[in-house]
């Protein structure tokens, strides 16, 4: 079935959300990586190149639907953060952020009876829960450690593995 004009303008705001995501946590590793946080650079491109993966599903869904695709503006990410903390504090705002669009958007296609595109959505909704858990998790450890520059070197050893797990699973 055809995809309703708005529908398609809301799946592209989506897509641009995606690739915010992708260029914010490239950012964020910039910002890890310059200041010799190794663990949480990784951690920050491996996020990146996630959600750089969702924008393309979404992109891929727009072209099996046969839509014409118009590309909109990408905003210049935030680069200074006071602490790492307040950095994974964004992520975690912003995953939170995003979450939420993807539940306006579900109401608004099952209102429509739009059900594949719902099908569709159910995977980002899933994946958001996940991101927010985890982002949700370092904001959590790294409220713990405070000030502790030893605390941090050791979650910043803890990111790089887990990062480096996931890459080769
Ligand atoms: Fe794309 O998963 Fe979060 O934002």
């Amino acid at each position: 079935m055809k995809l309703p004009t708005d529908l398609v303008q809301n799946l592209n705001e989506q897509l641009n959300r995606e690739l915010y995501a992708q260029y914010f946590y490239l950012v964020m590793a910039s910002y890890f990586l310059e200041k010799e946080l190794k663990g949480f650079g990784r951690f920050f491109l491996k996020q990146s190149k996630e959600e750089g993966e969702h924008a393309l599903r979404l992109f891929s869904y727009l072209m099996e639907k046969g839509v014409p695709f118009h590309p909109l503006p990408l905003e210049i990410p935030p680069k200074n953060y006071e602490t790492p903390l307040a950095c994974f504090q964004a992520a975690y705002e912003y995953e939170q952020k995003v979450t939420l669009s993807y539940y306006n958007l579900l109401k608004k296609v099952r209102d429509m009876g739009e059900y594949d595109t719902e099908e569709f959505l159910w995977w980002y909704i899933r994946e958001q829960r996940e991101e927010e858990n985890l982002m949700q998790g370092w904001v959590h450890k790294l409220t713990l450690i405070g000030e502790d520059a030893v605390g941090l070197l050791v979650l910043d050893k803890e990111a790089g593995e887990a990062a480096e797990k996931e890459e080769s699973d």
